[in-house]
């Protein structure tokens, strides 16, 4: 879904994994981009390659058209939109009535409520567009979103998302983005436990991993998250494309929802406990297919 784009001033603040290769992306198709991290040495290589470094969100957010976020969690994202006590530093003080913010971090929908309450204050339109497709896919502009909003503000930023993405998908209302990303992510996690499972059963009966893996790519149980995960698991190589702590993240937040709507997710409560172990086991940044190392005991 690519499609060429006027250049536009532009706000982003989050260099993480996802948020360095999706500014470099704008600033590729020559967007003018004010970057906002943390952490400012993060900004080290896109200001080289002509970004503007700012000093706060509020900052980073005050020229934009359009702002995104790509932050960790909701605490994080809390701290960057409304800021600390006193310093008058937050994302939100800074946006323009008439400026589009787009957050694309995985958050709960409460917070989207939340935050769609405090845009509409602002004249400001905001959109949930949480994505997937990993570092790879922010690298390659071949990330998929996930939208919770106004059709007609998704109309408007679509020339930007262009840049970034290969296909998204209005889902709804804000807080839809987030919701099919949540249920989505619990899939992936559920998926990828359960290899890790059938590879311990295996390995421990004698036989080697890859048998495992070459009968099941050749069968009804294939999938593109297992083709890419399960040679790296019986390798262990684990380093973090999607980290662990952040599944470990996305299925708190699943949990809380479907407590929320009252939905029993039982098998997604019992991965989360494998998750949690594995976590809190962790030296280091760990992919979220290290979850095999529960069996590695
Ligand atoms: P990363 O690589 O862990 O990056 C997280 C980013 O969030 C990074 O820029 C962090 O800044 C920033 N962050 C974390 N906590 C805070 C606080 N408290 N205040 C401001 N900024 C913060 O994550 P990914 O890029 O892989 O993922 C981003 C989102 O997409 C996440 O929701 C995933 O679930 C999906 P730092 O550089 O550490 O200073």
């Amino acid at each position: 879904m690519s499609i060429s784009a006027t250049p536009r001033r532009i706000g982003l603040i989050g260099l993480g994994l996802m948020g360095r290769p999706m500014a470099m992306n704008l600033l590729k198709a020559g967007h003018a981009l004010t970057v906002w991290n943390r952490t400012a040495s993060r900004a080290q290589e896109l200001v080289a390659a002509g970004a503007k470094l700012a000093k706060t969100p509020r900052e980073a957010a005050a020229e934009a058209e359009f702002l995104l976020t790509m932050v960790s969690d909701p605490p994080a994202l809390e701290e960057v939109l409304w800021g600390h006590e006193g310093k008058n530093d937050g994302a939100l003080g800074g946006l323009r009535a008439g400026s589009i913010y787009i957050d694309s971090s995985t958050i709960s929908p409460a917070l989207v409520r939340k935050i769609a309450a405090a845009c509409a204050e602002r004249q400001v339109r905001f959109l949930d567009a949480p994505v997937t497709g990993g570092d790879w896919g922010a690298r390659e502009g071949n990330l998929v979103f996930m939208i919770g909003g106004d059709e007609a503000t998704l109309k408007e930023v679509e020339p930007i998302l262009g840049v970034m993405a290969k296909k998204w998908f209005h889902l709804g209302p804000n807080g839809a983005g987030q919701t099919i990303k949540l249920a989505m992510n619990g899939i992936l996690a559920l998926q990828v436990g359960a290899m890790a499972e059938a590879l311990a059963l295996v390995i421990r009966a004698g036989l080697r991993g890859e048998q495992l893996i070459e009968v099941m790519q050749a069968s009804m149980a294939r999938s593109g998250v297992l083709d890419v995960k399960s040679p790296l698991m019986v390798k262990g190589d684990f380093k973090p494309s999607f980290p662990l702590r952040l599944m470990h993240k996305d299925l708190g937040l699943m949990l809380d929802l479907a407590n929320q709507l009252g939905v029993a997710l039982p098998a997604t409560a019992a991965a989360r406990e494998v998750y949690s172990y594995v976590k809190g086991e962790a030296k280091e940044d760990l992919d979220y297919s290290a979850v095999m190392r529960f069996w590695k005991k």
